[in-house]
């Protein structure tokens, strides 16, 4: 590897989803072109390549349908290359998407036993969650929704989904566990719509929630720029609401299916600011997430299995690139100068005095009869030059 390429440590607490470097890649229109990969090998090779934490489905780790001897066997694997590689499991989901029973949805499906069946799967993995030290449960609802408006009475479906989780949530305080959910958001697919398409969507379901305090996001890169957002500002706003519990990070190039590609791979100045916002976002510059830097995409179908160990490894050193060229651009004493001019720091001052009410604002004549709209209109704010620091920062021109 080339000596400018930065190489991730568990310090940097990169993770990747068992399901991501294990996709076969089958789609829609063709078979797998890779073989099964064993969890085990995925466990070495992960570690091997400077990454903290793996996460799992259930039905990733153990297949659907299997007996319960044949998933302790699974388990005592998986434990033992966790043991052998000290890699953790910070997260991990249940998969109610793939068998045919979740076709209409799992929480949400009309066939109230289904959803009975759902809740039992789910209680199931968080047992085998909380046993290996996972601190983060996400939800993706992805078969949850609907294509036909006249097959889903949604407000019926959203009373079920918070009857899910504060079920669920009951189950994991009254256990003892020390899980927090984190619901993912996604617009579409593979449902045609999918409840809770939009991080503002689910930061509103949320607050309706019994133990909204223990629920927050788990918010992917490409299901926000799918539905056409801006995945810094979904980011940010997660961020203020105190939301942010994990994330998925990959590339997506515009609104059309998911591409699930490599971090970077899609909107690469928009990952840019959000490396930025992620660790030097926070006051004085701190991070303003402590949480796994967790990939969820998929290697390309194109690819061997080398090809796979590659695509891991450019999901971490794109992220460690950006991330020290986000370093460079906050450090840049002209980035500082431009910020400036552009008032950006101004925003975090309160937009009436301390103490001020809005009689005061009423009585001062500076801020109405006498204030020069027409002046301030006229003034530029130089945010070109400043997105132009950033790109050229980006492309290592400074
Ligand atoms: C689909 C996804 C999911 C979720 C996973 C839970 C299969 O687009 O992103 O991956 O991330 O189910 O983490
Ligand atoms: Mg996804
Ligand atoms: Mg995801």
């Amino acid at each position: 590897m080339n000596n400018s390429v930065p190489t991730p440590t568990k310090a940097d607490r990169f993770s990747f989803g068992l399901w991501t470097v294990g996709w076969p890649a089958r789609d829609p229109f063709g078979d797998a072109t890779r073989p099964p990969l064993d969890a085990v090998e995925a466990v070495h090779r992960l570690a091997e390549l400077g990454a903290y934490g793996i996460t799992f489905h259930d039905d990733d780790l153990v297949p659907f349908g299997s007996t319960e001897q044949a998933r302790e066997e699974r388990i005592a694997r998986f434990r033992k290359a966790l043991d052998e590689t000290g890699l953790v499991v910070p997260m991990a989901t249940t998969n109610l998407f793939n068998h045919p029973v979740f076709k209409d949805g799992a929480f949400t499906a009309n066939d109230r036993d289904v959803r009975r069946y759902a809740l039992r799967k789910v209680m199931r993995n968080l047992d085998l969650a909380a046993e290996l030290g996972a601190r983060t449960y996400v939800f993706w609802g992805g078969r949850e929704g609907s294509e036909s408006d006249a097959a889903k009475d949604v407000r019926a479906a959203l009373d079920r989904y918070r009857e899910a989780i504060d079920t669920l949530a009951q189950y994991v305080v009254d256990r003892g566990y020390q899980l927090r959910f984190a619901l993912e958001p996604k617009p579409n697919e593979p449902r045609g719509d999918i409840l809770l398409p939009t991080i503002g969507h689910a930061l509103a379901f949320i607050s309706t929630l019994q133990h909204a305090d223990m629920v927050g996001l788990n918010p992917e890169v490409g299901h926000e720029q799918m539905a056409g957002l801006n995945f810094v500002h979904g980011i940010a706003q997660a961020l203020w609401h105190g939301k942010l519990f994990h994330i998925d990070l990959n590339g997506q190039r515009s609104i059309k299916y998911d591409q699930d590609l490599v971090f970077g791979h899609g909107d690469l100045l928009n990952a840019f600011f959000l490396v930025d916002l992620l660790e030097f976002g926070g006051p004085g510059g701190a991070a303003a997430y402590d949480g796994p830097r967790h990939f969820d995409y998929k290697p390309l179908r194109t690819e061997d299995i080398t090809g796979v160990w590659a695509s891991a490894a450019a999901n971490m050193s794109t992220y460690l690139l950006l991330k020290e060229r986000a370093a460079k651009f906050r450090a840049d004493p002209e980035v500082q100068e431009a910020l400036q001019a552009s008032k950006v720091g101004e925003l975090s001052v309160p937009t009436l005095s301390d103490g001020e009410s809005y009689a005061e604002l009423l009585a001062d004549r500076s801020a109405f009869e006498e204030f020069d709209a027409d002046a301030a209109g006229e003034r530029g704010y130089g945010f070109v030059r400043l997105n132009q620091l950033a790109v050229e920062h980006l492309l290592g021109a400074r």
